[in-house]
């Protein structure tokens, strides 16, 4: 018994896994182990051998249960130790860096110019994209004849056969949104129409869809003077900088009369520098609203006179930004998402003109 006990206790202390444990058990107290033959032979046993060596062996079953029990728990917390030793984890170090959006030099700009004609009093208005021909056209005093509406590179929506109505258009300006305005609103009025405009053209300086902000301004006794005022201090604002303008004589069929605004310029090897120098730059088309237009909105032309300008949103953002690539904005191009989009933080606020 003294060898039994010493050999599985030498061997259960050598053994090096779960499974050659197992192996030692079946081996030492199952079934037809060695311990369990010989309490086969306590029957051959006389009643005192009996009573002498059957609590013996049932302590020596004890004993090795017991030490098989001890060594597969030192065996499991071995195997716990290692992974512990191995599978560790810092969790004090910083998280994978999230790839942030960025706002869309558009969105910025827009709400740059937002910014600055609210605090000059003006209001948003927003319309649909989707047009009929009377509130893109006929309302501006652009009738079906008038070389203009050729001119515009109109997109037209689809008619179904036999469908007589005259087709919707996709706004080619946003002074469709001015017109369903006057007819909300009346006179006096002040307001900025901001918004996607859409033309049939496309090269280095078009795209077929592009951002426009037209504005408003309606009273007794609004003139081109207040105009020529209210956008010196749109663009100073808006460059951080005095800026210049210049108007020189044009024409729109929904204005009269009718001027092209220029801002004041230098040019440096290539790239422009706006508030200084002697070079002028076109940037907005503006005017005194056409009476036909104010009936058009339901204004009384002999009591109301105001004037209207329309300006590229994408073209001011590339001038103030530096961007030389009108197509490029809406390539959805991560890298130039990334280079020249804003921070979320980065609100617009006026800054004030100089
Ligand atoms: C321009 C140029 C000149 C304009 C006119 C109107 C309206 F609806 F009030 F008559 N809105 N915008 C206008 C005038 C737009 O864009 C180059």
């Amino acid at each position: 018994m003294d060898d039994l006990k010493a050999k599985y206790l030498g061997l259960i202390s050598g053994a090096g896994s779960e499974a050659a444990l197992e192996e030692l058990r079946v081996q030492a107290v199952g079934k037809k182990g060695e311990i369990s033959l010989q309490m086969r032979e306590l029957g051959k046993m006389t009643p005192e051998e009996r009573q002498l060596m059957g609590p013996k062996l049932n302590a020596l079953k004890d004993e090795i249960n017991s030490a098989l029990a001890a060594k597969k728990a030192a065996l499991a917390d071995a195997a716990l130790d290692e992974r512990l030793k191995v599978e560790w984890l810092d969790v004090t170090l910083p998280t994978r860096p999230q790839r942030q959006g960025t706002i869309h030099p558009v969105s910025q700009v827009w709400e740059e110019c937002t910014a600055i004609f609210a605090d000059m009093g003006f209001a948003v208005a927003e319309g649909p994209q989707i047009e009929t021909d009377w509130y893109n056209f006929d309302a501006l005093n652009i009738p079906g004849h008038h070389p203009a509406r050729a001119e515009m590179d109109t997109f037209y929506m689809h008619r179904a056969e036999g469908d007589d109505r005259p087709p919707h258009v996709l706004r080619t300006h946003t002074s469709p949104v001015q017109i369903r305005s006057m007819e909300a609103t009346g006179a006096p009025t002040r307001i900025i129409c901001p918004g996607r405009v859409y033309r049939a053209d496309y090269d280095q300086t078009h795209t077929p869809m592009f951002h426009q902000v037209e504005g408003l301004a309606i009273d007794r006794d609004i003139s081109m003077a207040n105009l020529k005022w209210v956008l010196e201090e749109f663009f100073s604002a808006y460059f951080g900088t005095k800026v210049k303008t210049r108007f020189r004589a044009s024409h729109f069929p929904f204005t009269e009369p009718s001027a092209e605004v220029d801002i004041q310029c230098s040019w440096e090897n290539g790239t422009v520098k706006v508030g200084e120098g002697d070079g002028w730059l076109e940037v907005l088309g503006s005017g005194m609203v056409h009476p036909k237009v104010l009936q058009a909105g339901g204004i009384d032309p002999n009591e109301w006179q105001g004037f209207a300008f329309g300006m590229g949103i994408d073209r001011i953002a590339m001038l103030k930004y530096g961007i030389p690539d009108l197509r490029a904005f809406f390539d959805s191009d991560l890298r130039w998402l990334r280079h020249y989009g804003f921070s979320a933080l980065q609100v617009p606020t006026i800054r004030g003109g100089v």
